[in-house]
């Protein structure tokens, strides 16, 4: 037998269902909380181990991760980037353990959007 193109309607979709009513309605996706990764200023921690960091650990591009350290630098603090809580809290250790590393007081923290 040869095939119908596009199913019985012969290429409506929405006709070729059993009984026309639909068993399944599209839902709007549920975002999961968004948690803010914020930077503290401090007096010790060079422009450019900021900057490096903004690039790799949260990957912004060079002009944004620089604008943003002059940002923090100016203002006190700033935000990173917007994540769930699991990964915020790693960005946040990661942000700690490099500069505790490198001998920076550097801070970071969590804030729900
Ligand atoms: N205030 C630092 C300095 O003058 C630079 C700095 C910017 C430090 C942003 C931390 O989150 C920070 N070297």
């Amino acid at each position: 037998m040869p095939k119908e193109p596009g199913g019985p309607s012969g290429g409506d979709p929405r006709q070729d269902r059993q009984g026309g009513v639909a068993e399944k309605t599209r839902k709007r996706a549920v975002k999961p909380p968004q948690f803010k990764v914020l930077l503290y200023n401090d007096d010790y921690t060079p422009m450019g181990f900021v900057v490096a960091l903004l690039e790799s650990v949260f990957r912004r591009s060079p002009a944004e991760s620089n604008a943003l350290m002059l940002k923090i630098h100016r203002s006190g603090s700033g935000i990173a980037g917007v994540y769930t809580l699991e990964v915020a809290e790693t960005k946040v250790a990661t942000v700690h353990n490099l500069a505790e590393e490198n001998g920076y007081p550097l801070r970071a923290g969590v804030l729900e959007e």
